[in-house]
């Protein structure tokens, strides 16, 4: 990507004391982990993603549900950290207050050399039961071969807890649950004392997540976007890269 924008926004960073770095599903989309909504609802013609991300759709048809999880967490078993995930780890490498936080629920940040990413939706990789206690549980060994999705008759019945006996659901954030007041919190205080925000790969459109970009922006912090795609954030955005996050992002740390 070529212009003045990428030189301003290294230099950004470069002079930045407090960066924070927010993404969204595009990060992982190339490598080969569909996003929540463009590549998803579009492999899945029978079913709309954000009415299967639900407390009611577990409760309904847990193996439907469990068997769509069980196929993401396959996708992202197979998939591997892509340069925008290295990129990030080296901004967090050369400067250590360097905050990440993910909407995703993926490792690939991690994977990445990511230390200690705060996971706003939870990850497809701590599973707990349905009691409120919520009794961690522990992953069944990734189906062998594909997991065939839904449509394609790929239902898979959630394990059960080993504590209570009752079912295991993914240990993600469901629309209409409530974010981990934890992460949410100590996103909330980072966004607030950044003077740079990078945010990548994400639509911007689910709440409260989507906040954080808009509390860094009225804090006075300078919003970098990386996105093919115009966005809700384009509006707060000081620098908004056109481009793909693993062709972007590698430009800003070179
Ligand atoms: C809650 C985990 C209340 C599960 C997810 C106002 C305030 C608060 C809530 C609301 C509100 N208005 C509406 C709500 C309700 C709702 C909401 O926001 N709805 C939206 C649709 C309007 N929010 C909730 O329900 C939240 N909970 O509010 O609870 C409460 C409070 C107290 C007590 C009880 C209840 C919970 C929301 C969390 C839902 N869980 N994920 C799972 O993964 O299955 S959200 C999920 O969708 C993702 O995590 C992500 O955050 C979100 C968006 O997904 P995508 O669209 O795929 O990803 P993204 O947006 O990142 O878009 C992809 C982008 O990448 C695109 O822009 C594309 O251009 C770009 N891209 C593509 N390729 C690339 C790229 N970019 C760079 N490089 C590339 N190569």
């Amino acid at each position: 990507m070529e212009g003045v924008l990428p030189h301003r926004a290294a230099q950004l960073l470069r002079d930045a004391r407090r960066v924070v770095v927010f993404t969204g599903a595009g990060i992982s989309a190339e490598s080969g982990v569909p996003t929540f909504r463009d590549d998803l609802s579009g492999l899945w013609a029978r079913f709309d993603a954000q009415r299967l991300a639900t407390a009611e759709a577990f409760h309904t048809d847990p193996d439907l549900v469990w068997g769509w999880y069980e196929w993401r967490r396959t996708r992202v078993l197979r998939a591997e950290p892509n340069s925008g995930h290295l990129a990030i780890a080296t901004i967090e490498a050369r400067a250590p207050s360097t905050t990440v936080i993910t909407q995703n629920v993926d490792d690939l940040h991690e994977r990445a050399g990511t230390r200690a990413a705060i996971h706003l939706h939870g990850s497809l990789f701590t599973p707990r039961c349905v009691a409120a206690a919520g009794h961690p549980a522990t992953l069944p060994d990734p189906p062998d071969g594909d997991v065939a999705r839904p449509h394609e008759g790929g239902r898979i019945p959630p394990p059960r807890c080993a504590s209570c006996g009752l079912l295991v659901r993914p240990g993600v954030v469901w629309f209409g649950e409530a974010l981990p007041e934890a992460a949410l919190t100590a996103a909330v205080e980072a966004a607030a004392a950044s003077d740079v925000l990078l945010t990548v790969g994400t639509s911007g459109v689910v709440y409260p997540a989507a906040e954080i970009p808009r509390i860094a922006a009225r804090s006075g912090a300078a919003v970098i976007q990386v996105n093919p795609e115009p966005t809700p954030l384009d509006r707060v955005s000081a620098v908004n890269l056109r481009g793909p996050a693993a062709q972007v992002l590698p430009a800003l740390v070179a």
